[in-house]
């Protein structure tokens, strides 16, 4: 049953020209991919004293309780699933296959690897995507991967993207939806490097390698993901926004968005449109960087508004993937997943509820004043009570009782770990 407060939400809403159970709807066909590696911390599984090493990417804080087990972090990701509300997909990164006792290589990963997690997406309702992992392996430690002058690591790398490819075409064949490839490499140097033209022509060799197969879009796309600068990349990214951009409008390859990947001054949202008027589709990272790219929680701030806005006005919302990207171990893990993974969802009902039509007159008719004065009249209109009523729909515990509902799971499972 709707509440009153719904009721009245409703109305309001109406009275500037939005239909809020339209809104709804079409909020519940938006899935968000949901990324495995918060829940451990971007372990992976496979050793089980692998640690996060080399490339720019670093997690910090030890709350207790994170999934030790490949059976954990399901269970985890079973009870997030049952928290966060609208369909949700789960992204993999390639060192969360299960390779049982032996040790497999990256560049010896198969689709059997992943057979667990297939039939585990198949039971619970969600696609997968899918990501090579090309950070946290002895052949990583100098700093390069597809760029690298050394050509055994190159050739090391290239067989592992292929394979990151095949599999990810074999996920997408198996589950009837294109499993989307993301390809982040750390490539970089922390001091200036005087040969940049010579890694960057060596990664345009490389990737121009990796696509020869050609998979079918209803199996797999690829993405790229850009990067500005990591830890231990500060003077020099190889693939950086402009070698991606560049490269993936020649070879019709999607780019990969990430919100920490970008000077912080930089407003994230105002590319969506440069790019989505010559592409139908982009892969977003959603994370919320603080001062770096720091991978925090996902908020409903207003770079996450922001981003959902262009999104929604480009009208090119659904043909775009929405992957979230952070990582807290300071936290309780499933409280981070759940949140992150929320306030998304959250800033896309926001701007869903936007009569984009009415700015775009107002602004059309040189009425700037009106523009901006309905904008504000949109930050104080019940939107709550329309988010709560989503909430409601889905079967999802309420803003209210999240706090709770991450407790418990924690009292019961997540203390049995210690
Ligand atoms: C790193 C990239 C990349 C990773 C994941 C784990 O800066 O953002 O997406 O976060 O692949
Ligand atoms: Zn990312």
């Amino acid at each position: 049953m709707e509440t009153t407060s719904y009721q009245y939400a409703k109305e309001r809403y109406r009275t500037i020209g939005v239909d809020t159970d339209a809104v709804l709807k079409r909020l519940d066909r938006i899935p968000i991919s949901i990324h495995c590696w918060q829940g451990d911390d971007v372990g992976g599984f496979e050793a089980p004293d692998a640690e996060l090493s080399g490339g720019g990417i670093q997690v910090t804080g030890s709350y207790p309780g994170k999934a030790q087990t490949i059976e954990q972090l399901r269970a985890d990701l079973e009870e997030v699933l049952s928290i966060v509300p609208g369909p949700h997909r789960i992204s993999l990164h390639a060192s969360y296959g299960e390779f049982g006792s032996e040790f497999v290589d990256r560049n010896e990963i198969e689709p059997k690897h992943f057979q667990g997690w297939v039939d585990w997406a198949q039971a619970n309702n969600v696609h997968l995507d899918f990501n090579g992992t090309f950070f946290s392996h002895p052949m990583a430690n100098d700093g390069y991967t597809l760029a690298s002058k050394d050509e055994e690591i190159r050739q090391f790398w290239i067989e592992h993207a292929k394979r990151t490819r095949k599999i990810a075409a074999w996920i997408g064949k198996q589950q009837g939806s294109p499993c989307i490839l993301n390809t982040w490499i750390p490539d970089g140097a922390k001091n200036h490097t005087a040969d940049k033209m010579g890694y960057r022509a060596i990664l345009k060799e490389s990737l121009d390698e990796i696509f020869t197969t050609e998979y079918p879009r209803e199996h797999m796309r690829d993405a790229l993901e850009t990067k500005l600068f990591g830890i231990g990349s500060e003077a020099f990214v190889v693939g950086s926004h402009e070698f991606y951009m560049n490269y993936a409008a020649r070879n019709g390859v999607m780019l990969c968005l990430d919100m920490g990947h970008f000077h912080t001054e930089e407003d994230v949202s105002d590319k969506l449109s440069s790019i989505l008027l010559f592409d139908d589709e982009l892969l977003m990272h959603v994370s919320r960087p603080m001062h770096w790219d720091s991978d925090h929680v996902v908020l409903f701030d207003d770079k996450t508004r922001r981003v959902a806005q262009e999104l929604v006005r480009s009208g090119k919302l659904e043909g775009c993937h929405l992957g979230l990207d952070f990582f807290d171990a300071s936290i309780n893990r499933i409280g981070a997943w759940v949140t992150g993974a929320r306030s998304l969802r959250k800033a896309l009902l926001f701007a869903l509820l936007e009569p984009t039509d009415q700015l775009i007159e107002y602004e059309e008719a040189g009425n700037g004043y009106a523009a901006m004065a309905l904008s504000e009249h949109l930050s104080v209109l019940p939107f709550g009570d329309v988010w709560a009523e989503y909430l409601r729909r889905n079967n999802v515990p309420s803003e209210g009782e999240l706090i709770q509902r991450v407790k418990a799971y924690e009292q019961v499972i997540l203390k049995e770990r210690l």
